[in-house]
């Protein structure tokens, strides 16, 4: 039930000050704090700048490259009130990278912080299709070309009158293969996460102050860090480098209730929780990103008694459609669909699996995948049905249950192994920091379980260890279970939204 023009770009703002959420702290970031009605004259001024001087016109593509602060969230919600479609993107990327998401996405502008440019540039001068990259300031000092453009323009706008049907936002995602697809979002759909997961989980309020770590560029950052505390007059804080000392200063300082990040970061905000650290205003710690091993689960609600709140959403399905619930949480545990979300456990036939067996994921609901130029699109959606790369279980109470990513299962002289259940045996090892378990060919068994462990200080990488590890993970699961195979690793190799590439562990040979 939305109205048929939405411009998601004018809801997030001038309508927040039109309800009465002008004088309240919209964002938080480069220690400055800026109000609904300051956020509302700030895009609408860069709006004019980038219609008037620029020529970007409705439906061009838009490139951001920043960091998560203010300033990025300003240039996105601008770009959105002209019509323009928005591809928000990483700021470690490299200009190969760039130069793929140009030419896929065939972006005809970048708005660039200009602490960034030089890949910008580079990604530029080789480009058919990029015509101008635009410096703004990520500092907020005004300080670069489009902000000093926007400063003579005038703080009243008229958005573009958006179908609730037009794409919006082009959210990029890299795949195993390198190879990234473009998946398309409506206006309509980044309301409609917030409506749905934000609202039906979170309970979100304008009091809410939110904090977290994933990049604006990746659908779970820009839902949790922006759509969703700007769609109910809440303040978000944005992290430049959002590390989990960061975090929990954040946390601290501006008694920030709901947080946003992956697993490993809620390992690591542990590890780096000092005694007497104060989380007291936390009300919500929702992961995802990854799944949740059940020891950091239990960890934190020891340490902290805060709600964790594991979910699954992805890039094609724009934000979270699976997750738990404040009074409903459980370990080892996804949750249950979100309103307006269904999902069910198929066979490559697409027809139901039994109660309880494994299976692919599938969702359907409000948003979907809708590749842009993608011949992969008719893999992932199938009898209307949103084909997850996630292999489920579904209990008979509903609740759904990780098994593994369907290419993380292991198949070892004939046993079935989750490669995520031996992860989370190995974790719960004090000495393991993370791990990554894959497979390894191996002549006898066709596969091998192999762990790529990254150890505590003060733990010694050295045979004995392996032998602990293995012996520890046969004491905790089916033994046939154990990593025949451990690798000691400094790091894991990991995407830039921190998620591990274990495609790249499964070259390593077996030790
Ligand atoms: O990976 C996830 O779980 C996720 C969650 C929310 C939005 C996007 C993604 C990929």
């Amino acid at each position: 039930d939305y109205p048929d023009h939405i411009n998601v770009g004018v809801e997030l703002t001038d309508r927040m000050v039109d309800q009465g959420f002008g004088d309240n702290t919209a964002l938080i970031g480069n220690g400055r704090q800026r109000t609904y009605k300051e956020l509302s004259d700030w895009t609408n001024r860069i709006a004019h700048a980038l219609a008037e001087d620029y020529g970007v016109a409705p439906g061009n593509r838009v490139l951001i490259r920043s960091a998560n602060n203010p300033a990025m969230v300003a240039c996105w919600l601008a770009a959105t009130k002209i019509g323009a479609v928005v591809v928000n993107t990483m700021p470690m990327l490299r200009a190969g990278e760039l130069g793929k998401i140009v030419d896929k996405a065939e972006i005809a502008f970048a708005l660039c912080d200009t602490r960034l440019m030089d890949e910008m540039v580079a990604c530029a001068k080789d480009s058919r299709f990029l015509q101008k990259v635009i410096g703004f300031d990520g500092t907020a000092n005004h300080d670069a070309e489009l902000d000093r453009v926007a400063l003579t323009k005038s703080v009243k706008f008229t958005a573009v009158k958006t179908g609730r049907d037009d794409v919006a936002l082009l959210g990029f995602t890299s795949g195993t293969t390198g190879d990234p697809k473009a998946t398309m979002h409506f206006h309509r759909d980044l309301l409609i996460i917030a409506d749905a997961y934000a609202k039906e989980v979170l309970a979100v309020t304008p009091d809410d102050v939110f904090v977290g770590s994933p990049p604006l560029a990746f659908t779970f950052g820009l839902g949790g860090l922006a759509v969703f505390p700007l769609r109910f007059g809440a303040t978000a804080t944005l992290l430049e480098k959002a590390s989990p000392p960061n975090m929990i200063e954040i946390i601290e300082t501006y008694k920030a209730t709901i947080c946003f990040t992956a697993p490993t970061a809620y390992r690591a905000m542990l590890a780096a929780m000092e005694d007497g650290a104060d989380l007291s205003s936390l009300r919500a710690a929702v992961s995802a990103g990854e799944t949740l091993p059940a020891p950091v689960y239990k960890a934190w609600m020891e340490k902290t008694g805060k709600p964790m709140l594991d979910g699954i959403g992805s890039t094609e399905m724009l934000h979270i459609f699976i997750s738990n619930r404040f009074g409903d949480s459980h370990p080892a545990c996804t949750g249950r669909p979100v309103t307006g979300f269904q999902a069910r456990i198929v066979d490559e036939n697409i027809d139901d699996v039994a109660v309880g067996a494994v299976g692919r994921l599938a969702v359907r609901g409000p948003t979907g995948c809708r590749y842009l130029a993608d011949d992969r699109q008719g893999d992932y959606v199938r009898d209307g049905w949103n084909v997850t790369g996630d292999s489920f279980y579904c209990d008979e109470d509903g609740y759904f249950h990780f098994a593994a990513r369907s290419d993380d299962m292991i198949i070892s002289a004939g046993y079935n192994i989750a490669g995520p259940e031996v992860e989370a045996a190995l974790l719960a090892h004090p000495d393991v920091a993370e791990c990554a378990v894959v497979s390894a060919n191996d002549a006898d068994r066709g596969q091998i379980v192999q762990a790529h462990v990254v150890l505590n200080a003060g733990a010694n990488p050295s045979p004995e260890m392996a032998k602990l590890l293995q012996d520890y993970v046969k004491a905790t699961i089916a033994p046939y279970k154990y990593p025949r195979s451990i690798i000691f690793a400094d790091a894991l190799p990991k995407t830039a939204t921190g998620k591990i590439q274990r495609f790249r562990l499964k070259q390593e040979p077996a030790a």
